[in-house]
């Protein structure tokens, strides 16, 4: 009998001093909120570096509340996956292309349009304006906030095969897209073999020769060496790529009106630099793939009309889907630069 109440003054004691341990480790989960930020490319890209400086912001003004914390690579998941998963609460940062998300928001298509913008400043204009608050608002009825608009860049054809400078080149190269409807009517009407995939495969899908290129801005070639794969570059520029930088709209609407302030705050400047590192880098990294060994082609007026005049054919496809009238005020914003 007297060994049976002793076992239950040990087990209640062990009991509390466990529920205590547990209620201080949560106590300070709860001191401190995790913001995970989950991208695809690598830590030192454009993307990276707007992340840490996201990160450097909210723990200056913020840090006694939020640990905020930045996966690259894909290692929380790709673009849409990790998207989907902010939408749903599950996950509380992405920084995310707009090619894979048109299904959720098809007026993004407009940023799949082939030369539409002109220059950075056009750019800048357009993700800073109107039209991208339209675009934003639509979003946050998808349960995503925009803390900003990143930058991929002006996206160039990498190919293993031979040295491109007009669009018959390309014909019956197996080239990856991203999974957007845009990008493999472009490839097609170009005469190549579009082949839609997730960017964490390309590399490995270009080493093994299942495809024979694919297209991404200079940076991403050179950060994701594509041009070991792929020794020919052709810098066409055919398509200026935004990023969206989302916060979990759930997360956003919990916080204070401070708070929600100096999230938006860090967002646009945590999205300039991105964006300012990513030009950079664009301009810069065309002589490290050359010096890596890569033929790197810069398109004459000429061959670059040609490339205008071939995916033409493409914008009237998707005028519908996209909406004339969106197409229609990034075109005067544009017409403006
Ligand atoms: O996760 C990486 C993507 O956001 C993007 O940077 C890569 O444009 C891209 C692509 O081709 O998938």
């Amino acid at each position: 009998m007297k060994k049976s109440i002793t076992k239950k003054i040990v087990a209640a004691v062990v009991g509390t001093m466990l529920f205590g341990a547990l209620a201080a480790t949560t106590a300070m989960a709860d001191g401190q909120k995790v913001i995970k930020i989950s991208y695809g490319l690598v830590k030192e890209s454009g993307e990276g570096t707007g992340a840490a400086k996201f990160e450097e912001l909210i723990e200056e003004k913020l840090g006694d509340k939020f640990d905020v914390q930045c996966y690259s690579d894909a290692q929380l998941g790709d673009d849409l996956k990790s998207t989907q998963a902010v939408a749903m609460g599950e996950l509380e940062c992405v920084i995310t292309s707009c090619s894979p998300l048109t299904g959720m928001c098809s007026e993004l298509l407009v940023f799949d349009l082939p030369f539409l913008f002109p220059n950075f400043d056009a750019a800048d204009a357009v993700l800073e304006g109107d039209v991208c608050s339209g675009i934003a608002e639509k979003l946050e009825g998808n349960g995503l906030h925009v803390l900003g608009w990143m930058e991929n860049g002006y996206r160039c054809l990498t190919n293993s095969k031979k040295d491109v400078h007009v669009p018959e080149d390309v014909a019956g190269l197996k080239i990856r897209t991203m999974e957007n409807e845009m990008h493999l009517a472009l490839w097609k009407e170009l005469g190549a073999v579009p082949t839609p995939m997730a960017f964490s495969e390309v590399f490995t899908a270009l080493e093994q020769g299942a495809i024979d290129g694919q297209e991404n801005p200079i940076s991403t070639i050179y950060l994701n060496k594509f041009y070991e794969p792929n020794e020919f570059v052709t810098v066409t520029n055919h398509i200026y790529s935004p990023k969206l930088f989302l916060i979990s709209a759930q997360l956003y609407n919990s916080l204070t009106d401070e708070e929600k302030a100096i999230f938006d705050e860090a967002g646009l400047e945590a999205s300039k630099v991105a964006r300012e590192t990513t030009r950079q880098q664009c301009t810069d990294y065309i002589t490290n793939i050359r010096d890596e060994g890569a033929t790197v082609t810069e398109l004459t007026d000429e061959e670059h009309q040609a490339w205008v005049d071939a995916t033409a054919a493409v914008k009237d496809q998707y005028m519908d889907t996209i909406g004339a009238d969106l197409v229609k005020a990034v075109e005067d914003v544009c017409a403006q630069y």
